[in-house]
């Protein structure tokens, strides 16, 4: 899977180096590029922003300065994700989907977004395009949401995760979540004991009680 996205500050995405996505890159599992949309801009400013039609607070990012840094890189195939506090939520489902694509491509906008042009624009030449939201909160850009996105997308491809039995064993459960409480040695904590029936060796037992455990949670979370 290839993974590009665009951004005024690259340097965000350095942290994808690190860890599981780095050992993935270097396997040849994904490939990552990162493009400055600045690079794009024209004029002595290289501004890639203007005032928005109709008044009001903010600054819209140019649809001149988006169609110069997209057009290389998209085709029929790719994914394109306009990341936007405004978009559709991002789910495990989601992720699920977006794990099967051959490139993605995350357009991270500033300020108050970017020219919705670009979204039917890339629409109207038949390639996929999502306006998606990592949660409801306002960040400051997409970039971070865009980082969020590649980590639980990624570790979705065979081979990128160290465990392949943690994948199987989440796809076990409807939503793909662990949800009831773990523990690990030693069997007693500042007084506090692990639950009895874990160290029962009864597997149907632990299951049972596993599964009431996710279902308090949940009902707790909420
Ligand atoms: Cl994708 N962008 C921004 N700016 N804020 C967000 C978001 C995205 N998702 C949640 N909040």
């Amino acid at each position: 899977m290839k993974l590009e996205a665009v951004t005024i500050f690259p340097e965000y995405f350095d942290s994808l180096k690190l860890s599981l996505l780095g050992k993935a890159q270097s396997a040849g599992l994904i490939e990552i590029a990162i493009h400055d949309l600045r690079a794009f801009a024209d004029g002595n400013h290289k501004s890639v922003d203007d005032t928005p039609y109709g008044g009001g607070a903010g600054m819209v990012m140019k649809a001149e300065v988006w169609g110069a840094a997209l057009d290389p890189i998209l085709s029929s195939k790719s994914e394109l994700i306009i990341l936007t506090p405004a978009g559709k939520k991002f789910n495990q489902a989601m992720a699920q989907e977006l794990s099967q694509a051959e490139q993605i491509v995350f357009a991270c906008g500033r300020y108050e977004g970017i020219d919705s042009r670009v979204t039917d624009h890339y629409r109207a030449q038949g390639i996929s395009v999502r306006e998606v939201s990592i949660g409801d909160y306002v960040l400051g850009g997409g970039e971070v949401a865009a980082m969020v996105m590649i980590e639980a997308i990624t570790r979705l491809i065979p081979g990128v995760l160290g465990n392949p039995e943690s994948l199987a064993e989440e796809s076990h459960n409807e939503d793909g979540f662990l949800e009831y409480p773990n523990y690990t040695k030693p069997a007693n904590w500042r007084g506090i004991e692990v639950p009895e029936v874990l160290l029962s060796g009864n597997h149907g037992e632990i299951a049972k009680w596993r599964a009431t455990q996710a279902i308090k949670r949940a009902q707790e979370n909420q």
